[in-house]
């Protein structure tokens, strides 16, 4: 007899996605959370991280390209990148894209999440051995209180706001990744879907307002993602975030100028949010 087994993320109480689980891969504890992988009927290998999908085999490019491209291509020369989290390395894959990157340093707090990514999905661990890549393993917290070198583009490519994550979003923390860009720096970091983190997404929106001199929403279309509706804040110190500078064409899926300008585009009920 077939069993059918099956994944469930709960997105609120009463509502969920359901996913068919054709084999578990990996499943452990760490030091500091749940790590899942399974390979799914419908999509592709799947990372889940304390009962939270990050990432799916088939959906990965759409949320990987527009946390990196829409700062990558804002800002006039990115030497050096910082990611903070995106243990799976796809962020970084898609911020070594561009050449006129020199460095991409990843702080991630939990070094399981890079062995679990280098076995299970090389396409996205690829970046971790990219000559210009630095891996620190730390909290991404305390590594930008200390850190004395400055960045063109810092990244936040974190779990939800609960648990390891939720010092990502405070006001001190984006003091320090005011601190630690240079003087024309652009900062993204995910911010979960209007849908469910309304509230969230306007007080992290309200505490780069009182920093940065400009802050602006947008939005990407994450299928397995709850709701879908996938928010990223954009601060920036001198750059437009919503106007691509650069010009160089990279191969990408998802993103392309057209589409780094419409996702600036808000709906009514997220103009609110920001
Ligand atoms: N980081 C954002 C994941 C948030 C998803 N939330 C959820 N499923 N409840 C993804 C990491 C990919 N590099």
């Amino acid at each position: 007899m077939e069993v059918d087994l099956r994944f469930v993320e709960n997105h609120s109480k009463d509502v969920g996605l359901v996913f068919k689980v054709r084999k578990v891969l990996y499943h452990s504890r760490s030091r500091y959370q749940d790590i899942l992988v399974f390979e799914s009927e419908g999509v592709g290998r799947v990372l889940v991280l304390d009962g939270c999908i990050m990432t799916t085999s088939v959906d990965e490019f759409i949320y990987h390209e527009m946390l990196a491209h829409v700062p990558m291509f804002s800002h006039p020369n990115p030497e050096k990148v910082l990611v903070v989290g995106g243990g799976d390395g796809g962020t970084l894959r898609e911020v070594f894209k561009h050449q006129r990157v020199k460095k991409g340093v990843l702080v991630e707090i939990d070094d399981q999440v890079v062995e679990v990514a280098k076995k299970f999905f090389p396409e996205l661990a690829c970046s971790f051995d990219d000559p210009r890549c630095s891996l620190e393993f730390c909290d991404g917290v305390e590594y930008l209180e200390k850190v004395k070198e400055r960045f063109q583009v810092i990244l936040v490519d974190s779990t939800d706001p609960v648990g390891p994550a939720e010092n990502l979003f405070s006001r001190e923390f984006f003091q320090s990744v005011y601190s630690a860009l240079s003087d024309d720096g652009v900062f993204v970091t995910q911010c979960e879907t209007p849908f469910y983190f309304g509230d969230f997404i306007k007080k992290v929106t309200s505490h780069l307002k009182s920093i940065f001199p400009k802050v602006a929403l947008y939005t990407a279309y994450v299928p397995f993602y709850p709701s879908g509706m996938w928010c990223f804040a954009a601060a920036s110190k001198g750059p437009d975030p919503s106007e691509p500078v650069f010009n160089g064409l990279l191969k990408t899926r998802y993103y392309n100028r057209e589409v780094h300008r419409a996702s600036f585009a808000l709906p009514n009920f997220l103009k609110e949010l920001c």
